[in-house]
């Protein structure tokens, strides 16, 4: 039998208040879920922590994922961290290497696997999709480096849209933010948008509310409505961080 490696709850990072979570990768468990093979399933966020939508790490294995088609009524994003994946939507199946992604709107099918050695690691962001007097999105599909980097503020830091920005059809963004080590905002966000944050690679800060939190690749974090929010990219590679955000929607009563 193993040991335990020394000094666990002095290494402790996960953190988890009423308006953010910090979850290193290693503490969340994996769930079990109906309609799955060789998958290992760790739910990142969902309802049940406050949040509106849910975020999942699937870690496939090969010849896994999906074992057959679903189609829950809901909005689905599909963001490919490793490996690669075939995704079903509808009658087509797009094969998506690593960095790539797509959208499933809510009414098409879907189904996700694994046919390669390496494991997928699959980010899978799901929420139940917000009407407006405007047609639902047509799927899509899109690979990170096709996608232009701009340059929002200040230098060294850039932003890829992987969603259509300003497109009001859509109630979801999801960006990738790019950091140069020691570049950072230039202001402490506080808005009533929610995030659901997954480190794709490099370190920093973040500040959360009133407490600096040092997060680094494959670390998830959520963010609540209005929870101030700051990042000071530290280390000597470029940080990046996938950020699912709600947007173009009224307020709620
Ligand atoms: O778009 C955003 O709200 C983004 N700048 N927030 C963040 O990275 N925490
Ligand atoms: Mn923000």
């Amino acid at each position: 039998m193993d040991k335990q490696p020394p000094g666990i709850f002095g290494h402790n990072r996960a953190a988890l208040t009423s308006h953010y979570a910090v979850m290193p990768a290693v503490g969340v468990l994996d769930s079990r879920l109906p309609n799955f093979s060789n998958t290992v399933v760790r739910v990142l966020t969902s309802p049940a922590m406050g949040a509106q939508f849910a975020q999942i790490l699937l870690e496939i294995g090969h010849d896994g994922g999906m074992t057959k088609s679903r189609d829950d009524g809901l909005e689905h994003f599909f963001y490919v961290a490793a490996g690669t994946a075939d995704l079903d939507i509808g009658e087509m199946t797009h094969t998506l290497a690593a960095g790539g992604y797509a959208y499933v709107p809510p009414g098409l099918s879907y189904r996700l696997r694994n046919r390669a050695d390496a494991v997928a690691k699959v980010i899978w962001i799901k929420r139940p999709y917000e009407k407006i007097d405007l047609p639902i999105p047509q799927a899509l599909t899109g690979q990170r480096k096709n996608v232009p980097k701009v340059n929002k503020h200040t230098t060294g830091r850039y932003w890829q849209h992987l969603l259509p920005a300003g497109d009001m059809a859509f109630d979801m963004e999801v960006n990738i933010l790019g950091f140069a080590p020691g570049t950072y905002f230039p202001c402490v966000e506080t808005h009533v948008m929610e995030h659901g944050l997954y480190m794709l690679e490099g370190q920093g800060m973040y500040l959360l509310g009133n407490d600096w939190h040092e997060c680094w690749a494959s670390d998830f974090v959520y963010m609540g409505p209005f929870c101030p929010q700051f990042f000071y990219a530290t280390g000597w590679e470029e940080a990046a961080y996938l950020l699912y955000k709600d947007v173009n929607r009224d307020v709620k009563f």
